[in-house]
């Protein structure tokens, strides 16, 4: 029999009994559905953290669930030892939907971010020919790739770095969105790859300059260097289209995904590339218990089909403006800078008479919505795609009201 919990219980028992890798706000969910989440007290939300974008699709959407229950029921793991039913249908479906010869299927964010380094590298090796173990991997300052040894070796952020080495060697780290560091690093001739976000989420929704995607695709190119997109949270309709990298025609060639992969419900992330790059990992080189098992195929199969059916991007793009748009309008010292592409923004916080952007937070709450800060002075809003215009609406009255109670 479960315990009945209050907020108060939930909090405390996670205090004594979980790790305290996290501070999460005071608000303990139990029930999500669609653009909403509720409280163990049955208090409402509009959720626009998504998980950080992973519930993109909204939360429980019936048609990802019922493909996870009924595959659930069915056959949930064989492992890779044997083949199942389930894998080829979905792999033939991903690489076709993103137009790659082939995926190599994975759980987390940050296993798919490793899978593209390991691929990265041998290619350098068996294809460009740099000698064994001097392949490097250019990446950018304020990068979030995931929590990993190697992960967070790339990383420029004290709190996801210090205390955690030694670290893994191999990579060289440029400003984002500066070309001409890039075309000083594509010098070297041992460099392999070029990891990026097309949007740095972490760093605080970080929008490079237009056309800065397409010049550095092209730079790598003319220097034999791949082009590694992580997609993780702005692939999947996120930013008003299909992959953020899509809003400049540029096809990466490896390819990152997760999060809503599986639209929350599991997790699915993914590898794509071609040939050339994919099949440089043989047989017994790399793996993954549940990588590929056929539940996630499942889910992912029905996840991806509902941001077509749901015409999602087009919303992301359309509903993206107005909260731009209306997130400009507000009359407060305290609204810095917004900056975002499709559902994917952010709201600079000037703090005003020692109030931060985590007060706003926590009023927003008070008021309704759900959402976190990042770097202390950023809120990073993203709600599900599947929000309707009435309750966006409803929602920036909410985040208005929030901020102008500190005015
Ligand atoms: C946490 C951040 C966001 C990601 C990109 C790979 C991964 C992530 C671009 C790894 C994961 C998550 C991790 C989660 C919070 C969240 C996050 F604040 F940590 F940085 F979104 F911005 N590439 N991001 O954003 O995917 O292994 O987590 O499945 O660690 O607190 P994962």
């Amino acid at each position: 029999m479960a315990e009945i919990l209050t907020s108060k219980t939930a909090m405390e028992l996670e205090d004594k009994y979980g790790a305290h890798n996290y501070h999460p706000l005071p608000v303990v969910l139990s029930k999500g559905e669609g653009a909403k989440v509720w409280d163990v007290e049955g208090k409402e939300y509009f959720d626009f953290l998504s998980a950080y974008s992973a519930v993109n699709q909204g939360h429980c959407h019936p048609k990802i669930i019922g493909a996870m229950v009924d595959q659930a029921q069915t056959l949930t793991l064989t492992s890779r030892a044997f083949y199942s039913d389930a894998l080829g249908v979905y792999e033939k479906y991903i690489t076709e939907f993103f137009g790659y010869d082939k995926v190599l299927p994975m759980n987390t964010g940050a296993e798919a971010d490793e899978t593209a380094l390991k691929l990265c590298r041998r290619w350098a090796y068996d294809v460009k020919g740099i000698e064994p173990d001097m392949a490097k991997i250019i990446v950018c300052a304020d990068n979030f790739h995931g929590r990993t040894i190697s992960i967070i070796s790339m990383s420029t952020d004290p709190e996801s770095k210090i205390g955690f080495g030694p670290y893994t060697p191999g990579f060289v780290v440029i400003p984002y969105n500066d070309l001409d560091a890039l075309a000083e690093a594509l010098k070297d001739p041992n460099v392999a790859g070029f990891l990026v976000e097309p949007i740095q989420g972490e760093a605080g929704v970080v929008v490079p300059n237009e056309g800065y995607l397409k010049t550095a695709y092209d730079m790598c190119h003319d220097k034999n260097v791949l082009f590694i997109a992580d997609e993780v949270q702005t692939g999947i309709a996120r930013t008003g289209k299909m992959l953020a990298c899509d809003h400049e025609g540029v096809h990466p060639d490896i390819l990152i995904l997760g999060k809503a992969l599986s639209g929350g419900s599991y997790p699915v992330s993914a590898v794509l590339a071609d040939d050339e790059i994919m099949l440089t990992i043989k047989p017994g080189q790399h793996g993954s218990t549940f990588g590929g098992n056929p539940v996630a195929a499942r889910i992912a199969t029905a996840a991806l089909q509902v941001v077509k059916d749901e015409n999602l991007e087009a919303k992301a793009e359309s509903l993206g403006k107005i909260f731009r748009k209306e997130m400009n309008s507000i009359d407060s010292e305290m609204v810095e800078l917004v900056r975002g592409k499709g559902l994917l923004n952010a709201v600079v916080i000037k703090p005003k008479n020692g109030k931060t952007a985590m007060d706003v937070c926590i009023k927003m709450a008070e008021n309704g919505v759900l959402a976190k800060p990042t770097h202390d002075h950023i809120i990073r809003f993203a709600p599900p795609l599947v929000i309707t215009e009435g309750q966006l609406m409803t929602a920036i009255g909410l985040i208005k009201d929030s901020i102008l109670f500190f005015d």
